[in-house]
């Protein structure tokens, strides 16, 4: 005979599951584009947990899409080759020998890194970059910068080829430009925009390092809109490192995508949270 003896853990993980239910009937269907940055990345149980809440989403019908920076990751074989890291405006300026390391490093350590880790937990995944089935082409940002592009035209269809297929795409941000023969070295955060505002995305989640976008007093504002983050830069409030995120947000609204959440990538299982939760996480913008 056994004897089954109640824990208030599994009380608990039945109830959520059951909460968790209007979230994913919300969601299923839904188009969600996740931005990894490298610095949420972490070791390598905090990339098993993000494998693990993408292929959770993509369980509940969710169709998600991960666009993964790399920055730390760069700098990391830059400076092993002697070559120095120089950023300007949070863009890092991109000379020919800088786009060879960059297209190596995130189109194959990191971008396979994550897709590894995906089927790790079970999923289906596949990785690209912008140079894949033309997905994002670009035209040169800024002079100053060299080769860093600004997506001047984005071919979504692969990506709505792989939901069909059950698979979940990987997109590493590297770009072809009008000349098949540049290669451009696009920021995460800007690629994840611009593929989320191509697809009409539902959401837009930027994962980063920071709990969201701060008030005056240091608080996270959890709800705001698109003239809050106007007025909130205008005054100085929204600065630094956070001005690329917010204007990535406002851009992705502008094209047509329901709201996007700036969120702690390092915090436990961030995604479910946000997602599936009536808790929620980060700052969400939306109109
Ligand atoms: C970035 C691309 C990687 C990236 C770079 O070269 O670092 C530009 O700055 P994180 O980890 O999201 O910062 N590109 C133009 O965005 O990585």
């Amino acid at each position: 005979m056994k004897k089954r003896a109640m824990n208030q853990d599994w009380i608990t993980t039945a109830r959520t599951l059951s909460e968790a239910l209007p979230y994913m009937q919300r969601y299923s269907g839904a188009i969600v584009v996740v931005k990894f940055g490298g610095n949420a990345m972490g070791d390598a149980d905090a990339m098993a947990e993000f494998a693990r809440d993408i292929v959770l989403m993509r369980q509940v019908g969710v169709n998600p899409v991960v666009v993964h920076g790399g920055g730390p990751m760069i700098n990391d074989l830059l400076g092993r080759l002697g070559i120095e890291s120089k950023f300007v405006r949070g863009k890092r300026v991109t000379d020919q020998a800088t786009v060879e390391v960059v297209e190596m490093v995130l189109t194959g350590l990191v971008n396979k890194r994550i897709v590894q880790a995906i089927m790790d937990e079970g999923g289906r995944a596949v990785g690209l970059s912008g140079k894949d089935d033309d997905l994002m082409v670009c035209e040169a940002d800024d002079p100053e910068l060299g080769f860093v592009g600004r997506p001047i035209e984005m071919n979504v269809q692969v990506l709505r080829d792989l939901f069909s297929a059950g698979i979940i795409p990987v997109v590493a941000p590297v770009a072809t430009g009008m000349d098949p023969l540049e290669t451009f070295n696009v920021n995460g955060d800007t690629a994840a925009g611009a593929i989320a505002g191509a697809l009409k995305a539902d959401r837009l989640l930027l994962l980063t390092d920071v709990s969201g976008v701060k008030d005056a007093s240091g608080e996270v504002v959890t709800s705001m809109s698109p003239d809050d983050v106007r007025r909130m830069t205008a005054d100085g409030t929204i600065a630094g490192g956070m001005i690329p995120k917010t204007e990535t947000a406002l851009k992705a609204i502008e094209q047509g995508v329901r709201a996007v959440v700036i969120l702690d990538g390092r915090v436990s299982n961030a995604c479910l949270l946000e997602l599936f939760t009536d808790h929620g996480a980060g700052s969400l913008i939306r109109r």
